[in-house]
């Protein structure tokens, strides 16, 4: 097993996807940064990632052949080690974690050199969100009650990680994809990607190889999608 071969640990820093950038050289493949909180934690496109402890705030260095699936890999290992517990979230895509149609976690990709790092957040046992996140983020604890161990999640979440990292490295993408499907609450959903100058509606019918969301639009067109922010459409 690589990946938490090698543990990065830290009570607080900035963002553990920003440190695992200055570790990239000197680091093995599958090293991990683990923090307990991060000052900051960051999403996409610059924007805040809440960070308290509470969570688990990892990002893991890795050097895969063909870097476009990685972020799957991160969404599809947190649901597989939640489903141990009984817990059934499920991924929107491109790296939200949802559970009753809230966000619990998310995964940020971002390439160094030649490397990825594979950050994930999980809110695990956090207790309570600021008033700006209440409507939209919770935590498992808070939708399950559920106080699971953090030591044990991480290291199942590291195993499940492997697991899903060896399938690529073997070229089982096809494998990869299907246990996508399998956790994805969006197959045949109806659904808004917004792009920065446009949005597509339409109905989500598969993803592809590189992990682009196949789309149905409203005029039948099928449609590949490679980035953006998605919204179900409330029926
Ligand atoms: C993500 O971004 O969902 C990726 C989050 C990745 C966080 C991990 S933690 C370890 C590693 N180190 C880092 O610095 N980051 C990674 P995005 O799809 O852009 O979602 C960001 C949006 O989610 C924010 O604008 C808020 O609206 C919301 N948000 C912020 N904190 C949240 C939280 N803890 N739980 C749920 N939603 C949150």
């Amino acid at each position: 097993m690589i990946i938490g071969s090698k543990l990065y640990y830290f009570d607080s820093i900035e963002s553990t996807n920003e440190h695992a950038k200055t570790l990239v050289k000197d680091a093995p493949e599958g090293a991990v940064v683990l923090v307990d909180e991060q000052t900051e934690g960051r999403g996409r496109f610059s924007k805040q990632w809440y960070s308290p402890e509470g969570g688990i705030w990892m990002s893991v260095i890795l050097h895969p052949p063909d870097p476009s699936l990685i972020s799957l890999i991160g969404g599809i290992a947190v649901c597989k080690t939640l489903h141990m517990d009984s817990i059934l979230p499920g991924i929107k895509w491109p790296n939200d974690i949802m559970l009753n149609e809230k966000k619990i976690g998310g995964v940020l990709t971002e390439m160094v050199d030649k490397a990825v790092i594979l950050g994930i957040g999980l809110n695990l046992n956090i207790r309570e969100f600021p008033k700006e996140l209440k409507t939209t983020a919770s935590s498992v604890f808070l939708e399950t009650k559920k106080h699971l161990e953090k030591k044990m999640v991480f290291s199942t979440l590291c195993r499940q990680l492997d697991d899903c990292y060896m399938m690529l490295k073997q070229n089982k993408a096809a494998d990869l994809l299907t246990e996508w499907r399998h956790y994805t609450i969006l197959l045949g959903q109806q659904v808004i990607i917004e792009l920065p100058d446009k949005k597509i509606e339409g109905k989500v019918i598969d993803i592809s190889r590189d992990g682009a969301l196949i789309i149905m639009r409203l005029d039948g067109k099928i449609v590949r999608v490679v980035a953006g922010v998605c919204h179900l459409r409330k029926r």
